[in-house]
């Protein structure tokens, strides 16, 4: 019916979802089968007046036991599955899955943070959820786990990856224009594999990111303009800083020079002066978010991304 599980955990939930699909399946055929032959055989007939019923201690305790034992059946199973989902094991490595409009980022907590999800197979990890802005829910349809990641809460979910393989992840929480984008890889290795793969990126990821690049990101920019010249929701960043820009403004369409006050005013009122061809109203101001500060941080890391637009 639907592919097989990659995680300890995938056997229990489809074993519940098996169970409750085929008493909600059977219910569904047998009431609609019993109520068409009710409506037939007990139509309306000339001539013959309706019988009046009130009352039946038997039937009512039938139709209380019944669904009371089909319910608790549900129940049990689904709490067997669901009760060690909870208990993450002590000893489970841990990654914390950092959630932001609209990307998935992996850190592993010595400087290692990737953009999918790299894990050893048959070793329990815990995933600590963090949201930088708003709600977002980790699904990783293989390993049979899903878990809202709400921004202030402290929420996780465990597993240990029993193939090798890679899998998909998403976001399952509606949360903005590109949710539907928010997609990552979970990628299960060998032990082995694993280590070189960590050694590896141990050793890439020490050179440390421009600070402008992390406040962009950090603050959603760069999921809405690209810096490698593809246009998204708003133009790339890439060749902005200094070039001619046409925009849009209440008077008309000018042309501007994209200098450090134009990249100000863009920021904190977006929408005065919008460059041709894209929409308005989609980006809001950030006079709340960017300090004057990081402004300057960011403006100069503008000025880096030189050439292609
Ligand atoms: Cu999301």
């Amino acid at each position: 019916m639907f592919t097989t599980g990659a995680s300890n955990l995938a056997e229990a939930v489809d074993k519940t979802f098996i169970i409750i699909f085929s008493i909600a399946g059977f219910f569904i055929v047998g009431i609609t089968a019993f109520m068409i032959y009710s409506v037939i055989k007990f139509n309306r007939k000339k001539g013959v007046p309706a019988r009046q019923f009130s009352g039946s201690n038997t039937l009512e305790l039938i139709w209380t036991v019944i669904p009371l034992a089909i319910v608790m059946v549900m129940f049990i199973y689904g709490w067997r599955g669901f009760a060690p989902m909870r208990k993450a094991p002590a000893d489970a490595m841990v990654v914390t899955a950092i959630g932001r409009m609209w990307e998935w980022e992996f850190d592993y907590g010595n400087g290692i943070r990737t953009q999918d999800l790299v894990l050893p197979v048959n070793k329990a990890v815990r995933i600590n959820l963090k949201s930088e802005d708003v709600n977002h829910s980790l699904f990783i349809p293989a390993f049979r786990v899903k878990e809202d990641v709400i921004p202030g809460y402290e929420t996780f979910l465990w597993f240990i990856p029993t193939t090798v393989g890679e899998y998909e992840i998403l976001c399952t929480e509606y949360c903005g224009l590109l949710h539907s984008s928010m997609l990552a890889k979970a990628k299960i290795l060998e032990q082995g594999d694993y280590d070189s793969w960590f050694a590896e990126s141990k050793e890439t990821s020490s050179v440390p990111e421009p600070d402008g690049y992390l406040l962009l990101r950090n603050t959603g920019c760069i999921a809405c303009h690209s810096l490698d010249g593809t246009k998204l929701v708003g133009p790339s960043f890439l060749g902005l800083f200094g070039s001619e820009r046409r925009v849009v403004t209440k008077e008309g369409t000018i042309s501007v020079t994209a200098d450090e006050k134009y990249i100000e005013h863009s920021i904190y009122d977006p929408n005065d002066q919008l460059v041709e061809g894209y929409a308005r109203g989609l980006m809001q101001s950030y006079t709340d978010v960017v300090t004057a500060e990081q402004l300057v941080i960011i403006t100069d890391y503008l000025k880096t991304l030189t050439g292609g637009n």
